[in-house]
């Protein structure tokens, strides 16, 4: 699925901004459908707040809409220009809305999607007015259940007034919900250019770049027989210079080349790292008459993998990053350029070189971001925690990944698919399971590594073998003898080398750290301070450069990037607190230890320059 992009022959336009809003009864949550809501405004049928989009809704009130359950709604209007009634098409997009949605354009359902953190889009061509007011509904449906990805429970309880509804889950993190990225509707060609597939090679030398395209091409004009549409491509570098162009003859794809190329590298492992050229595609009738135009950005690159490493470009890659969350005060999951543009300094500024959509994907534009800053991403579908292993769960687990591909795959940042966060591995039924979801994934993607971050001991697991790269997660010196930081480093090379042992594959360690309470300070190290953080890292420090010399061990993954909110429980105090950034995206101590390990990781292995403030002056005789 494309980003909706302007170009001479497209139009997008934002329907971002202050909807109304109204939540159902918890008691009975399809009477906005039973009674057609969605026929009217909202405000006709009951009392509507305002609420922003994009936004969770969860923590913009002063009431318990935190904790609600079930549907909502959401309504606006808008006026479509009469110029769009001409000759083409009008799509209506969401970047993502959690976790189920049924939308309605005037009063007529339009599309339903189920699924979080991925877009989904409908032609409404039919259903607008033009040069006339129109109005759009939203129902949004944040229930989890055993066969949702992810999965959770919904039971009826007793409480102080009778029964209430209630829902629960194993994962670590606040089941956000609402209207999560932005909302467009944007315009086509009647035939237009539906899908992009780019996939890049490089000569050995690397001088020489290939971008190979393939298009599909939806409408009428596809369909008749005198008609044979081509594609031609031109690419331009930086500056938008032309450095290789391609008319494809009576054929939708092709290939370019590009010499001398400039390869997409990594942040610190190049001193150009995230070098983006642009892949124009024009549409074409038999008449050279231009039917559609669409631009992208394409990094030229190559990833392999073997039993022992991961290159990029041909060489070797070391992961120096975190597991992460779409999380922040107020606006809970909901898209914030502030918040991403501040996370990618950060994340510079720390010297890291990837990181993992932990535990769902992230907005389309955080990859944009990723793609020119060089960030590295293993990409996560949303299944965590995964178990009860169904029919039903595995065919929506595949949906799952099959959108997430087809969404992600044309970025050079994505370098990895991740099928799933701790996934209950030990079961029998997971074996199978594992393979399917692996081989389905393989069959969308062959450019890419599967992964799966795993946290059941090695010897019970039993997905490890239909990976290509072992992730696992643990923490020693927290939740295993807690407080014991003379158990970290032996424990972390032993369970490595086991994982190793066991399954003969390149190693990552995916989750480690700590909570962390911000401005807790305590000497010797204690559970929950600023110095015991520090210390577990330091610990596990130690682990990675004696597992790196074993040539399998590629990465090092710290848990968190930043504190993050969760259900309520005795374990957590406000959220997890093993953020190395507060939820404010402020630095904790052990971010300063962790920035000197990561840049002097780049400097060891990819020669880059440290900071000048990476040290603090201290005395003539120390440098
Ligand atoms: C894990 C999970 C992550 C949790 C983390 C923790 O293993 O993958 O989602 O937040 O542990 O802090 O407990």
């Amino acid at each position: 699925m494309l980003y909706p992009r302007e170009s001479e022959t497209r139009e997008v336009r934002s329907l971002d901004g202050i909807w109304n809003f109204v939540r159902s009864d918890q008691a009975n949550p399809t009477q906005g459908v039973r009674d057609e809501w969605y026929a009217k405004e909202l405000s006709k049928s009951r009392p509507t707040i305002p609420m922003p989009v994009p936004a969770s809704y969860n923590d913009i009130t002063t009431d318990n809409l935190r904790d609600h359950v079930g549907t909502v709604w959401y309504d606006r209007k808008f006026f479509v220009p009469r110029s769009w009634s001409k000759d083409q098409r009008i799509w209506l997009r969401f970047g993502s809305v959690h976790y189920e949605a049924y939308v309605w354009i005037n009063g007529q359902k339009v599309v339903k999607h189920e699924m979080g953190h991925l877009p989904f889009e409908a032609e409404v061509t039919d259903f607008l007015n033009y040069g006339a007011e129109n109005r759009i509904t939203v129902m949004c449906d944040n229930a989890l259940i055993q066969t949702t990805v992810p999965q959770g429970r919904i039971t009826e309880v007793p409480n102080d007034g009778g029964m209430t509804i209630v829902q629960s889950y194993t994962f670590d993190f606040f089941n956000y919900a609402g209207i999560h990225r932005s909302v467009h509707l944007y315009t086509t060609p009647r035939t237009f250019i539906e899908e992009v597939e780019v996939t890049t090679n490089l000569s050995k030398d690397a001088t020489v770049g290939e971008v190979f395209y393939s298009v599909s091409v939806n409408g009428s004009a596809a369909n008749e027989a005198d008609n044979v549409l081509h594609i031609q491509a031109n690419l331009y570098d930086k500056e938008g210079i032309l450095v290789a162009n391609a008319t494809s003859d009576q054929k939708l794809g092709g290939k370019l080349q590009v010499n001398p190329v400039k390869p997409w590298w990594p942040y610190l492992m190049h001193s150009e790292p995230g070098y983006l050229y642009q892949l124009e595609i024009k549409l074409l009738a038999t008449n050279d008459e231009l039917l559609d135009v669409y631009r992208l950005k394409v990094g030229i690159r190559t990833l392999s993998w073997n039993s022992q490493q991961f290159l990029i470009n041909g060489k070797p890659v070391y992961f120096r990053g975190f597991g992460r969350h779409e999380d922040s005060d107020i606006r809970g999951k909901g898209l914030d350029n502030a918040l991403m543009v501040r996370d990618f300094n950060l994340l510079k500024w720390i010297g890291a070189n990837a990181y993992r959509t932990s535990h769902y994907p992230y907005s389309e534009e955080s990859m944009q971001f990723a793609d020119e800053h060089g960030i590295m991403i293993i990409d996560e579908c949303p299944s965590v925690d995964t178990e009860n292993f169904s029919q039903e769960l595995l065919g929506k687990h595949k949906s799952s990944l099959e959108q997430l591909i087809h969404r992600d795959r044309n970025h050079p940042s994505v370098v990895m698919w991740s099928i799933a966060n701790e996934p209950r591995t030990g079961s029998v039924s997971a074996d199978s399971y594992f393979e399917l979801v692996a081989n389905f994934t393989r069959s969308l993607d062959k450019t890419r590594p599967i992964t799966a971050a795993i946290a059941v001991p090695n010897t019970q697991d039993k997905a490890g073998r239909s990976l290509d790269i072992i992730s696992f997660n643990r923490y020693n010196a927290w939740y295993s003898n807690a407080g014991r930081l003379d158990m970290i480093t032996q424990n972390v090379i032993d369970e490595a080398i086991a994982w190793n042992k066991r399954y003969n594959k390149p190693i990552i360690m995916s989750e480690y750290g700590a909570d962390t309470l911000e401005g807790l300070h305590m000497q010797p190290a204690y559970v929950w301070s600023e110095e015991f953080q520090t210390e577990v890292f330091s610990r596990h420090f130690k682990a990675f450069d004696e597992l790196r010399k074993k040539g399998w061990f590629i990465g090092e993954f710290v848990w968190n990037f930043a504190d993050f909110k969760t259900a309520q429980t005795y374990t957590r105090v406000g959220g997890n607190k093993k953020g190395v950034f507060t939820r404010a995206r402020q630095p904790k101590a052990a971010a300063h230890l962790l920035r000197k390990r990561y840049f002097a990781l780049g400097r060891d292995l990819d020669q880059c320059s440290f900071p000048d403030d990476l040290f603090t002056y201290i005395a003539d005789l120390i440098s």
